[in-house]
Formats: structure tokens, sequence, C-alpha cells
């Protein structure tokens, strides 16, 4: 038995990331529990507990922090002040640390990361510090000897994902987050997220993808025990379901909506957070995860340009398919949300002005223009490196909703991508009809302050 101490350090950025527990930490704190570890978890993002504190109350073995890119730094602050107060391992895992092992190793504060899917490697690496066994068998592990980093062998993916045990949501104060999606919805009651099936089979240019290509669903049966353990035994008043493609097979997506509805779980509201595939999502499809309790699902669309689709980023999608599963979406009566890219590599004015038209065509309850951010790790990051320039240096700067271009080339500078940017935001929100019904909705009133003060930084920056 180890005291493991799991930390999902604090990131500034302009959206409400308090939503919901971290499902990565989640899955490490049930894996951790199981081995018989006594586990604390500190979410900096809705917790004001500071790092001593939690040291003096739960004095450490071994600390996991988690870090996406937007979160590295903040993870190595945490990490720093954690090495004054304690002896314990630190030990780093999450989409940053998994692509750049070597630059957090190095670092003084970092003795390990764990690279790619970590409930394997992190109970095995327990285990070797219980034990005091050496690392140099242990695969999925970077870290430092003799002045050397080491990366060990990858580790490979957990084929049967119906093996892991439920998130152990229990070691969180689940009163400190808000519902999945908060200026849309206001839900009395907690939500929670789900994972019905891990990776993707296709590999777009700009995404940030830490697993191997490839896609491994859980069992209908296992995804719906967990569904009626939220709603049943947590009391869910939302669920979230976050897969990166949740319809590659329809079969399985069909099967756990049927089994939602058979068990009469489908009075609790469900979206889709992360994008189903518009290809594969037809009316049958849509309308039965309507009737399972879907209210709402994302489409990464990305951009209204069938060349930047096909030749940069290879997304695998007609502007036709998108159009017919917004139909779909909206014949079954789920509210759609789209995910627009602006500033690819290659794009020209013409391109930005195809997005941001065919957003306003799909017209979708959000449309979401995100600043192409080249993720460390990913092709687009290499193409900018060889063929544009990096604006940003710090990671902190990687999020992709603040109002900077984070690269530019000779034929797409900064301040044209900037520019439509801001056009896109604009020109889709105040169109007389989108204002109306924004102004329609019971939560806009609520979110008026926020949505103001967000909507003044966009006009005004201009
Ligand atoms: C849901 C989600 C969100 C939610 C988070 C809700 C929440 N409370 O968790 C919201 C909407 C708030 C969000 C916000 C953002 N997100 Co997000 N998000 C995701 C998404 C779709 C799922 C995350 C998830 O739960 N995965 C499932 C779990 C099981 O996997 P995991 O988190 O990776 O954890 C596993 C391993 O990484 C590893 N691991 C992770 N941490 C640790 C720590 C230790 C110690 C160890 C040993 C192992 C380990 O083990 C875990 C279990 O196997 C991912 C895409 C994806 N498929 O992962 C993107 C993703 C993580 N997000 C991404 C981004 C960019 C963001 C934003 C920065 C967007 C922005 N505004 O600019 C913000 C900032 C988030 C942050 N905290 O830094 C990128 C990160 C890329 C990068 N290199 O940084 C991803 C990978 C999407 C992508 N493909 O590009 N996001």
């Amino acid at each position: 038995m180890l005291r493991v101490l799991l930390i999902d350090p604090k990131v500034n950025l302009p959206i409400d990331v308090r939503s919901s527990p971290s499902l990565g930490l989640a899955y490490l704190a049930a894996v951790s529990e199981q081995r018989g570890d006594d586990v604390r978890v500190l979410d900096m993002q809705s917790h004001d507990l500071s790092l001593q504190q939690v040291v003096a109350e739960h004095p450490p073995d071994v600390v996991g922090i988690t870090a996406t890119t937007v979160q590295i730094e903040s993870a190595w602050r945490v990490a720093r002040e954690l090495r004054q107060l304690t002896e314990a391992r630190i030990v780093l895992g999450g989409p940053h640390p998994t692509v750049l092992p070597a630059e957090s190793v190095q670092r003084p504060e970092v003795d390990i990361v764990v690279r790619s899917e970590g409930e394997l490697t992190w109970t095995d690496l327990c285990d070797h510090l219980e034990n005091g066994q050496p690392l140099d068998e242990l695969p999925g592990i970077t870290y430092q000897r003799e002045g050397k980093v080491i990366h060990n062998p990858d580790r490979a993916v957990i084929k049967d994902v119906d093996v892991l045990p439920f998130p152990a949501y229990h070691l969180y104060r689940m009163d400190r987050y808000s519902n999945l999606q908060p200026t849309l919805d206001h839900i009395e009651g907690p939500s929670y997220p789900i994972l019905s099936s891990r990776g993707r089979p296709y590999r777009c240019n700009y995404c940030s993808q830490i697993l191997p290509r490839g896609w491994r669903a859980r069992s209908p049966e296992s995804v719906v025990s967990e569904w009626r353990w939220l709603v049943k035994d947590l009391g869910a008043a939302e669920i979230g379901v976050l897969d990166d493609s949740f319809n590659t097979d329809r079969q399985p997506a069909l099967e756990i909506c049927d089994r939602i509805i058979a068990e009469g779980l489908n009075h609790v509201p469900w979206i889709m957070i992360n994008g189903i595939r518009a290809n594969l999502a037809d009316e049958t499809l849509l309308g039965r995860m309507r009737e399972a309790g879907c209210i709402r699902t994302a489409f990464g669309v990305e951009s209204g340009n069938q060349r930047i689709l096909d030749t940069v980023i290879h997304k695998q999608l007609t502007l036709d398919q998108v159009r017919e599963a917004f139909k779909a979406a909206k014949a079954v009566g789920m509210e759609t949300i789209g995910f627009f890219i602006i500033g690819l590599p290659g794009e020209t004015e013409e391109t930005m002005e195809d997005t941001i038209r065919f957003a306003c065509e799909l017209d979708p309850v959000v449309a979401n223009f995100s600043m192409a951010t080249p993720f460390p790790g990913t092709e687009m990051y290499d193409q900018v490196l060889e063929q544009g320039r990096l604006l940003v240096h710090d990671w902190d700067e990687f999020a992709f909703f603040e109002n900077r271009a984070q690269f530019e080339t000779d034929e797409m500078p900064a301040e044209l991508v900037e520019r439509k940017w801001r056009e896109a935001y604009r020109r889709f929100y105040l169109r007389p009809h989108r204002v109306m019904r924004t102004l329609l909705r019971k939560r806009t009133w609520i979110e008026l302050p926020r949505t103001a003060r967000m909507a003044w930084r966009t006009v005004a920056s201009g």
C-alpha cells in the first residue's frame, strides 16, 4: 500500500474548465485503490486547498500530476513546490508529457513520465516503487539514470477496456463542479463524464493523439452498467460522453441506446461533448440517441472548404455529409454544436470565408471557432516548423480560444487569421435570428454578465 496523491493542476483559460472531474485521473485513482493504495485527488481548478495543507494531511509516497500542453508549466510549478514539501516520487502523465517526455524528466522536479494510456503503467510503477525494484524493465515510462534520459519501450494498450474499474468519483468533491456545458444548460445536480471507447481510427493533422491508431470499444453491457451506476447510485443529473469517436461502429452505439431506453435511464439528459463522425451519423442512429436521452451533439466540422478537409487535415469527410448530419440531428430534435478551425496551414482568405459561411448555413446552437493550434506531436506542428513561423513560445499560450494566432506563414499572416476569427464570431452570432434565439434561451439570462464579458473581449480586441 502506498499513499498516493493525484493532482490536476490549474490552467488559466477564458473558458470554464471546472465542468467535471478529470476522467483520466479518476481512472488512475480507481486502479490505484484497487491495488490497495490510500489515494487522494486534488483538482486545483476547483479546490482552493493549498499543497502544504494537502501534503500535511496526506503525506504521499508518490504523486501523479496530469498535464495537457496548456497545463504543463503549471504542472512543473506544482512539482517544484512539492519538491520542497515532500520526498515523494513525482510522476507526470497526460497528453503533453507523453509527446515530450524528455523535456519533463530533464527537470529536477520531475522523476518519471508515464507515457500514453496510464492505468497499467501506473499500477506497475507503484508495485515497483513499493518493492524497491529497478525501473529498467517497466514499459511505458521515461526517466533519468546517471544524467541520461531513458525511454523504456512503449506499453501495449489495454485490449479489453471492460476490465477497468469505474472511475473513483468518491474522491472528488462533486459539489465543486458546474454542469458540463454551463453556458447552455442549468442543471441541478451532478454531471458525470463517461467514456464508451478509447482512441480513434482516423488521424487528422491537427489532433493531439497520445494513443496508437485504433479504436477499442467497451461492451454495451459494461457501458450501461456504469450509466446505471451514475444515474441510480450517484444521482447523475447529466452525463457527458467524452469519446473521440462514439459512432465509429454504429452497432454498439445503437445497443447502448437500446439498453438505456429499456432500463428507463433515458430521463437523464446526456450530451456528446467531443463530436461524433458526421459521415456515420444518420437519422436512425441520431433518432435512437435522442430517444435514449441525448439532447445535444457536437460535430467536428473544422472547415467549410473541401480542399482543406481533403488535402490539409485529412478529415475523410465531405461537406454534403456534414450537411446531412446536421439536418438529421435537427430532424430528430437534437441540438447541435459545430467545431470549426480558422487559420489552418494552407488557408487563404477565401477558404476561411467558406468556413464562416458554412457555419452560418449549418446554424448550430453553438459554433466554436478556434484558431488553429499546432500541438507538439501533431503533423501540423511539424508543418508549421517547416513552412511557417511559430508566434507563441510558452506552452501556456497553446490554447485555442485566445485572441492570438499561434503561427503564420508568408501566405497567411497572423493579422489575417485573427481578423477572420473575430469576423467568424461576429457574423455567426450577430445574425438577427441568432440574437433572438440566444435571447429566448432561459440560460442566457443567468449567463448574461459572463457572455457580455466574453463578447466584449472579442469585439474590443478588433
Ligand atoms: C473532455 C475533454 C475536455 C474537457 C475536460 C473535462 C474534464 N473535467 O476532464 C474540457 C472541455 C474542459 C476540455 C478543455 C480543454 N481541452 Co480537452 N479534451 C477532452 C477530451 C475529449 C477527453 C479527455 C479525457 O477524459 N480522456 C479520457 C481519459 C481516460 O484519458 P486521459 O485524460 O488522456 O488520461 C489518460 C492518459 O493520458 C494518462 N494520464 C493522464 N494524466 C496522467 C497523470 C499521471 C500521473 C499518469 C501516470 C497518467 C496520466 O492516463 C489516463 C488514463 O489512461 C480530450 C481528447 C481525448 N481523447 O483524450 C481532449 C484534450 C485532452 N483536450 C485538449 C485541449 C487542447 C483542451 C484545451 C486546452 C482547449 C482550449 N481551450 O484551448 C482545454 C484545457 C484543458 C486542460 N485542463 O488543460 C487536447 C490536449 C492536447 C494537448 N497536447 O494539450 C485533447 C487531447 C484533444 C485533442 N485531441 O487535441 N477538454
